[in-house]
């Protein structure tokens, strides 16, 4: 099997986007003058749910109301991730350890690199802007986001895209995940999957995971392809 391709999870994986999705979702139910706000111990639970809109639901469902609509969710999504651009254009925001080097490494080892992601488009274009100062299509080969797909995370969907739109084999690709419903969806598409645990998810059960580490530092890396060959012949 050879190597050709890293795929990205985005949010948690790249960076730690929660607080700053969880700001921009709070404030857009202030401004919309709703009663809703998620702490810290809300937005936990919430997460296990994919996808802003589709948490939305859930919250709305936990609350056993009939509103907001989904058209009216719709909405409020459009608004959040406008207040969520904004705050990541005012760099609010850092790439994780290793992810920026990771990514050059890859580049000037001929790999490609992709993105397999269930935040939208333009919440990747932001983070790219503000972190690399490049548009997202010059960062990436491939992103594959958000409502580009049907069932989102941990479905395969994304990740089958991305394979797809790489033109490779999932066997010749690796994904980086953060969360438990992105390794699920890794490895349904085919993927082996490296997880860097984050704030939210660092208690979720990762077991299923090829490897685990702390972030994706050289040193990090290094170990995982010095002791790969080494565990895959145990
Ligand atoms: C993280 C998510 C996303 C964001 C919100 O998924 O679940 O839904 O919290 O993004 P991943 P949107 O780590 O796979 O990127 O509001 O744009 O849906
Ligand atoms: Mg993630």
């Amino acid at each position: 099997m050879t190597l050709r391709a890293l795929i990205f999870d985005v949010d948690g994986t790249l960076s730690e986007t929660e607080e700053a999705h969880r700001r921009a979702f709070n404030e857009t139910f202030a401004e919309a003058g709703m009663d809703w706000h998620w702490s810290v111990e809300d937005y936990t639970w919430l997460l296990k749910t994919t996808g802003g809109k589709e948490r939305m639901r859930a919250f709305r469902a936990h609350n056993g109301a009939a509103a907001p609509s989904d058209d009216e969710i719709a909405a409020l999504h459009t608004a959040k991730t406008a207040r969520y651009g904004a705050l990541v254009a005012s760099r609010a925001l850092t790439l994780r350890p290793g992810v920026a080097e990771l990514i050059a490494a890859a580049r000037a080892a001929e790999l490609k690199v992709a993105v397999a992601t269930t935040t939208n488009r333009p919440n990747v274009d932001a983070l790219c802007r503000a972190s690399w100062g490049k548009e997202a299509d010059e960062v990436f080969d491939v992103i594959a986001a958000g409502d580009e797909v049907k069932a989102k995370k941990p479905a395969p969907d994304v990740f089958n895209l991305a394979v797809k739109r790489l033109g490779i084999d999932p066997s010749e690709a690796v994904a980086f995940e953060d969360s438990r419903n992105g390794v699920l969806s890794a490895q349904a598409a085919g993927l082996r999957v490296i997880v860097t645990p984050s704030r939210y998810t660092a208690a979720e059960d990762f077991s299923l995971a090829d490897w685990v580490v702390e972030d994706l530092s050289a040193a990090n890396i290094a170990a995982v392809t010095l002791l790969s060959p080494l565990i895959r012949a145990a």
